[in-house]
């Protein structure tokens, strides 16, 4: 059958593979193309802009600023996630009005008939720009003599404290100064960002006579790109259609905030009533799509003599760029998942959100989680190495125990709700995950390493993570006359095998084959009312929606076909697409005729339904099949609206071998033992946790984005930010444990980020073991690792 819980293979790979797949550039062959007049200062002022050079160009068709844009259209971009500590929350222009304030920032928009005189004619438009001071770099931003916006003091966009008291209501400074040992230590994570390997773009087309506009986006949420052109454009949503094709990756840069380009490519193309369409170019991905990561941890902890946390309190300085399309979601993230698995005694957490002249901020895989479990495990090393005891018995008297749960950590999250652990176990985790990498039996390795003149060194750390979130998500579900089944469900794929997982849910709900089940996904025409692919949420909120109304759906078949063979419902059951009388196979009605039964008229011209079915009904169109006050059609439609997020969990560990002279570092071999509830297909969820972990280890060894003090990015291409190939990659051992979350009907918990989310830490605890130096920042490269070997040799 193919059903939950079988690990097929993905059903959308054979045509992905073969070349088969349709991303939007391979649409709209003979539009309009826009390319971008993007700024190359980090701060300055927009005095003039000068166009006459450009409008010689053969086949220029248009120009615009931001004068150029009416009403809405024009506007400060939205501020998606609004909160009362986001006291000076700021969006730019969908073109720069005034003021750019980093390189890339769009200032004109010229449309010509190809993408080549698109761009011969952006390069002949004169800027005119007054620099100013740029700010790069949080102590920059901190130190404040510079400005990002005028009107925001400190460059400070937010600034938000939570506090926990641990036991006997101490607070936590109190608890850490009460306490045998204190430590305390900085951190620093770089920043870094999504690389999907299809960039964004929008491809756009007005249909005049109709008065609509079709739109096909590389986007990880066509309901919201539609909304925010339907706002913008004063068009009612029905006019606007947004059509998610293939997407060739996402990993958050392409979630629900609306891109200046996914509002302007429309706008134009209804202006112009021509197909305008405009694909991003890689540098452009670099220097005006989203980054992520860029904190400074400072820490402080108390803790006993078994290493049991007392007390926490960690200050975060996090740089959001330049605007805060998303508030302060990824900060929030960080203080509110960084205490893991963990019971942290008393736990202080401060942030502040800080302005930069650089690329925006916002949710890149994982969001917020690595730098908070890099904070939190490196604790736990530290720990561990003052005591002088096994870095894995540190973290088992901390752990939260499996009867513990529901558990409250005691913070509140963004939508001001309690931060509620669902379900989990630990210290199974653990155990497992030591097992995976032979954990007891690395310092026989090490030794035997060692005699061969080879230094290798192991890591491990665990995570929990918050998946599913809200407020819902929809499915629709339908059986046609010919026995076909159409899903259809408002969020997008980008590379996650939802057409398989969707599929296989539904086959298993409705008791059809997998192979009769079709799924559409991210077409605002089937589906209308979405929120999106992102925080590991789609199995979660579209599994179980779909789930929901596959059930109604079941439930009406059942009555309808119980009419026709005569049974009680209760007795009937569905088998590879045919409804029967349990423990009588012979009475039996495919699903195929039962929804011929459910339409009145297909049923007057349908011969053979009628034969199957004529002891039970007359197939007069006066005297319908289906029961009074029954909605014509075998369809279910339904919705999931969690009560809140349901916790993934997790422990990684990993080998690395550093290189004694060139301290090179190699993953000789990496562990994951994983939690998501109840696993839809084992198979993909494992691709998802290699994805994740080879994102990892790119963020931990070799991605960083490099910009130097006049805010330019200067490895802004792939010949200089650095990625891992597969060569990077070892082979990944996983292990999953199924603690069913009691939140959902189907006991799931979300999967798509979790390869990411430990890796640094576990890389640098690996590399620490191995040279016996500090590891304090991310990411860790060779040179890095050598000033650090010749600082411990120098003492
Ligand atoms: N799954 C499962 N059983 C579970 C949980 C999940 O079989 N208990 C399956 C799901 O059905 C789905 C996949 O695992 O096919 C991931 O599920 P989920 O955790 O719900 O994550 P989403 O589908 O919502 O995907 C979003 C997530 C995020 S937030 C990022 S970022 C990311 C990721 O997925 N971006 C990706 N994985 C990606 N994979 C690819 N190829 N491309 C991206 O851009």
């Amino acid at each position: 059958m193919s059903g939950f819980g079988e690990p097929i293979a993905r059903r959308e790979d054979p045509r992905l593979i073969t070349g088969q797949g349709r991303y939007v550039d391979d649409l709209g062959a003979g539009a309009l193309a826009a390319a971008f007049v993007r700024s190359p200062h980090a701060h300055a002022r927009v005095v003039d802009i000068d166009v006459d050079a450009a409008l010689d160009v053969d086949g220029l068709v248009a120009i615009y600023t931001w004068e150029d844009l009416p009403g809405r259209v024009g506007e400060p971009l939205p501020l998606l996630i609004p909160h009362p500590s986001l006291t000076h929350g700021r969006t730019g222009h969908p073109l720069a009005r005034d003021v750019v304030r980093h390189v890339g920032e769009p200032i004109v928009m010229v449309v010509a008939e190809d993408r080549y005189l698109a761009e011969d004619a952006a390069e002949r438009i004169q800027v005119t720009y007054e620099p100013l001071p740029p700010v790069v770099g949080l102590r920059e931003a901190a130190d404040a003599t510079r400005l990002v916006h005028d009107d925001v003091p400190g460059n400070v966009g937010a600034h938000m404290v939570q506090e926990v008291a641990g036991e006997g209501g101490a607070d936590a400074r109190a608890a850490i100064d009460a306490a045998p040992h204190v430590l305390e230590f900085r951190l620093d994570i770089e920043r870094s960002a999504s690389m999907p390997l299809e960039g964004r773009g929008v491809y756009a087309r007005w249909d005049t006579d109709d008065g609509s506009l079709r739109v096909y986006s590389s986007t990880q949420a066509s309901t919201s790109v539609r909304a925010a052109i339907a706002a913008r454009l004063g068009l009612p949503p029905g006019k606007v259609e947004v059509i998610a094709p293939d997407v060739g990756g996402g990993f958050g840069v392409k979630i629900v905030h609306p891109w200046p380009e996914e509002v302007l490519v429309p706008w134009a193309a209804r202006l112009l009533d021509r197909e305008v369409k405009w694909a991003e170019d890689r540098r452009e991905h670099f220097v005006s799509a989203a980054h992520e990561r860029a904190q400074v941890h400072f820490v402080r902890v108390g803790f006993d003599d078994d290493g049991r946390l007392l007390g926490l309190d960690v200050r975060i300085l996090h740089d959001h760029g330049a605007y805060t399309p998303y508030g302060i979601i990824i900060p929030i993230i960080t203080s509110t998942q960084l205490l893991g698995p963990y019971k942290p005694g008393a736990y202080r957490v401060e942030f502040t959100s800080l302005y930069t002249n650089t690329v925006i901020v916002t949710p890149y895989r994982g969001a917020g989680r690595p730098q908070g479990v890099f904070c939190m495990e490196r604790t736990m090393d530290r720990i561990a190495d003052f005591l002088g005891r096994d870095r894995t018995e540190v973290r088992a008297v901390n752990f939260i125990q499996p009867d513990e749960f529901p558990y409250d950590q005691g913070l509140i999250f963004q939508d001001g709700r309690p931060l509620v652990y669902d379900s989990g176990d630990y210290p199974e985790l653990l155990r497992r995950a030591k097992k995976l990498i032979d954990w007891d039996g690395f310092e026989k390795a090490r030794t035997e390493a060692a005699a061969r003149g080879r230094r290798i060194g192991i890591g491990i750390a665990g995570y929990v993570e918050g998946t599913g979130v809200g407020p819902y998500e929809g499915g629709h579900v339908e059986i046609d006359t010919s026995g076909r089944v159409h899903v259809s469900t408002g969020l997008t794929s980008q590379g996650q095998g939802h057409q398989t997982v969707f599929a296989q849910i539904v086959a298993s709900e409705l008791g059809v084959l997998i192979d009769d089940v079709q799924v559409t996904t991210g077409d605002t025409r089937r589906f209308g009312y979405a929120v999106g692919t992102f925080a590991s949420r789609a199995a979660v909120m579209s599994g179980n929606a779909i789930a929901l109304a596959c059930r109604k759906l079941r439930d009406k078949a059942l009555r309808i076909a119980g009419e026709a063979l005569e049974a009680d419902p209760r007795d009937l059951d569905i088998t590879d697409g045919v409804v029967h009388v349990r423990g009588n196979p012979a009475a039996a009605i495919p699903l195929r005729t039962v929804a011929v039964l459910s339409n009145p008229l297909r049923y007057a011209f349908d011969e053979e339904a009628k034969r199957a079915t004529q002891f039970a009904v007359s197939g007069s169109m006066d005297d319908p099949p289906i029961a009074p006050g029954d909605e014509p059609g075998l369809e279910g439609r339904d919705y999931y609206s969690p009560p809140r997020s349901t916790f993934a969990a997790g422990m990684h560990a990993a080998i690395v071998e550093v290189d004694p002279d060139t301290a090179e570092v190699r993953v000789l071999k990496y562990a994951v033992v994983h939690d998501c509830g109840r696993l839809i297909n084992p198979r993909i969820v494992e691709g998802q946790i290699h994805g994740g972990v080879a994102q990892g280890i790119g963020g931990a060894l070799y991605e960083r984005m490099v910009y130097d003090g006049a805010g330019q990015l200067l490895n802004a291409s792939f010949m200089d930010f650095l990625m891992p190939y597969a060569t990077e990659i070892p082979r990944i051992e996983t292990d999953h444990i199924e603690t069913p979350s009691p939140l959902n009907p189907l006991g799931i918990k979300g999967a798509g980020e979790a390869g990411v989310i430990p890796v640094s830490a576990v890389i640098a605890a690996a590399i620490e073991d191995a040279e016996g130096i500090r590891i304090d920042a991310m990411p860790i490269s060779p040179d890095e690792i050598f000033r650090l070997r010749q600082r411990a040799a120098t003492g």
